[in-house]
């Protein structure tokens, strides 16, 4: 094992051992060598080398969200570490627990024209939960210190005992702060920053550690981590409840809570896919069952019939563009969110957040003894009324976006994970049914394409089952360098859905037919993944037809020696037409 000399760099990764950071994605640098080399050389840690800083960040990511633990991206100074800015937004937003590392100059570098420096403070702005500077040690290279020109960090003149002091309380300092820092990002799920300036020589290293850690104890908790600041008699009062759940991890909610949730009729569970969550008696593919009441001349009269007057929402962000904009315009009397994460107040109504476990609180929830159906009954049947129309109109439509996917949701193996990029492949695989031994992720946090590839790379090293990556081309080729490592499993399987450029723009409204709309905003293309394919090592094939992708999936997901890419080129406007007329059609039947 080799620790690094410098005083704040082995007390990072002394710190990191503590604490039992396991994952470390390493981007390349000179000024993060002594960091670099002390974790890659103890074996207490599984160290990842990825070039891109972007790439990396959401690589780390991934590892993330799979193990829950922080993971610790750490890389060089300068422009290197702006460049993990989209995955620290998606980390902040999505509540994933990140611990970013940036090497540095020594502070009397900064902005004097060495190179090879930028102001690395707060660089991340809002969207991270905090960015500190270590202290720089004062007892390695005290000469080069003392010779500094504008921060005098050492009064001169300097003898060995007022440096040991110094150092020591630098030492305390840094101790201090790595504490709070990683404590608070363990406890709230979000991304922290720590620099650390660093002077040379870099490359100087021990075998044991030379410094011990203090053994105070942690800081205090940076938030009450529950409350009881709801009333369980809430339910009683109302006898229409939605319950909304958003981005959640595989099995937040247990079964017993389903059940007890299941056993009040007053309540309408609507999951989006990124739930986790799968009961027959909650409703799914939301998009299918108020897209099409949207269509309707009575439009109002069906939604006042179905608005709740209790929401209650639990887990993350919503995809859903209609089911938010049905809980705005046909607002509930009261929204509360439940859980630990933030709080969002959506739906205009204002939010009132009950900090608590969902679990618990509906343990806790008292109901009315005989609750009637009605409101149950009244969304069960504009479910069902989907059904029939839903098959009859895929039986007879052209092929598409929407027919792939229909396809693809029903071959997936259970044992895959999937991975699905923003925007239109996660609000597609909405409106079909996927298996709840597929745990579905998307990086919904900020909805970017720029890490889908690389979020799922960084999952699918850390998860012992096989990962599907479902991906629009667009964001394909925004993050092809996700390929650009040596992490990839032979059982990872990529599938990208190829309209020939931003289809989920041909969807939403306000689409023009026009070349300003295609070039600016839809950005047509004719590019395809073949050369990348044979670039990165993955088998690839490409189809075009309901038939050549039936066949495709027969053997896409068997076991290989190489991963696989399946591109799927699917005609742009009949896709955004058929995704429109089937809506128009489902409101008919
Ligand atoms: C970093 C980033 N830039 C721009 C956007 C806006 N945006 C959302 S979806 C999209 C196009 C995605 O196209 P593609 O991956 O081909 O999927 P499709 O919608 O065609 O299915 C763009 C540019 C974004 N979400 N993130």
């Amino acid at each position: 094992m080799m620790y690094p000399k410098i005083p704040s760099a082995q007390t990072i990764i002394l710190y990191c051992i503590k604490i039992g950071i396991k994952h470390i994605v390493i981007s390349p640098g000179s000024r993060n060598a002594p960091l670099a080399i002390g974790f890659a050389s103890n074996e207490k840690f599984k160290c990842y080398s990825v070039i891109d800083e972007r790439s990396a960040g959401f690589f780390a990511l991934g590892i993330a969200q799979q193990t829950k633990l922080p993971a610790l991206l750490l890389c060089t100074s300068g422009s290197a570490l702006l460049n993990y800015s989209p995955s620290i937004a998606e980390a902040f937003y999505s509540e994933i627990p990140l611990i970013v590392i940036s090497a540095d100059r020594p502070v009397y570098k900064i902005n004097i024209g060495d190179g090879q420096t930028i102001d690395q403070i707060n660089v991340f702005g809002k969207n991270i939960l905090s960015s500190d500077s270590l202290m720089q040690d004062l007892n390695h290279q005290t000469q080069a210190i003392s010779k500094s020109n504008q921060q005098k960090l050492i009064k001169l003149p300097v003898n060995k005992k007022s440096i040991d002091k110094l150092q020591s309380d630098v030492q305390v300092y840094n101790e201090k702060l790595l504490e709070k820092s990683f404590y608070n990002c363990i406890e709230l799920n979000k991304p922290i920053h720590i620099n650390i300036p660093l002077e040379e020589p870099l490359y100087n290293f021990v075998e044991n550690p030379t410094i011990s850690l203090s053994k105070k104890n942690r800081p205090s908790s940076p938030v009450s981590k529950s409350s009881d600041n709801f009333n369980p008699n809430i339910f009683k009062k109302h006898s229409k409840i939605i319950v909304l759940i958003g981005c959640c991890s595989p099995n937040y909610l247990t079964t017993k809570t389903i059940n007890k949730i299941k056993s009040n009729s007053n309540i309408v569970v609507l999951k989006e896919t990124t739930s986790n969550i799968e009961d027959d008696s909650f409703f799914g593919n939301i998009d299918k069952i108020i897209a099409p009441i949207e269509l309707l001349k009575n439009s109002t009269e069906v939604f006042k019939s179905i608005r709740p007057t209790l929401l209650i929402t639990i887990g993350g962000m919503i995809v859903s563009k209609k089911v938010k904009s049905f809980l705005r315009d046909f607002s509930p009397q009261l929204h509360l969110h439940v859980g630990l994460g933030k709080a969002n107040d959506t739906y205009y109504v204002g939010v009132k957040h009950i900090l608590k476990n969902p679990n618990l609180f509906f343990q806790k929830a008292k109901f009315i003894k005989n609750s009637d159906f009605n409101y149950y009954n009244s969304w069960k049947k504009i479910s069902n009324q989907r059904i029939a129309p839903h098959k009859l109109f895929l039986k007879n439509a052209p092929f598409s976006d929407l027919i792939v996917f229909s396809i693809i949701s029903s071959s997936i193996p259970l044992a895959f994970q999937v991975q699905v990029a923003n925007s239109s492949p996660i609000r597609y695989l909405q409106l079909f049914k996927i298996h709840s031994s597929n745990a579905i992720y998307c990086n919904r946090g900020t909805s970017g394409i720029d890490g889908s590839t690389s979020t799922a790379v960084g999952a699918a090293a850390v998860s012992s089952g096989p990962t599907l990556l479902i991906t629009g081309d667009i964001s394909f080729f925004y993050d092809i360098n996700g390929l650009w490592n040596s992490y990839i499993k032979s059982s990872f399987r990529i599938i990208i859905i190829n309209n020939g450029g931003g289809g989920i723009f041909r969807i939403l409204p306000g689409h023009k037919d026009n070349k300003i709309f295609s070039k600016f905003i839809e950005n047509n293309h004719s590019l395809n993944a073949k050369y990348l394919a044979k670039l990165y090592g993955f088998n690839y094939q490409k189809k075009s037809s309901k038939s050549g992708i039936t066949k495709a999936l027969k053997t896409f997901f068997k076991n290989s020696l190489k991963p696989k890419i399946l591109e799927i080129s699917t005609p742009s406007e009949i896709s955004s037409k058929t995704l429109k007329n089937y809506f128009k059609y489902l409101s008919k039947n």
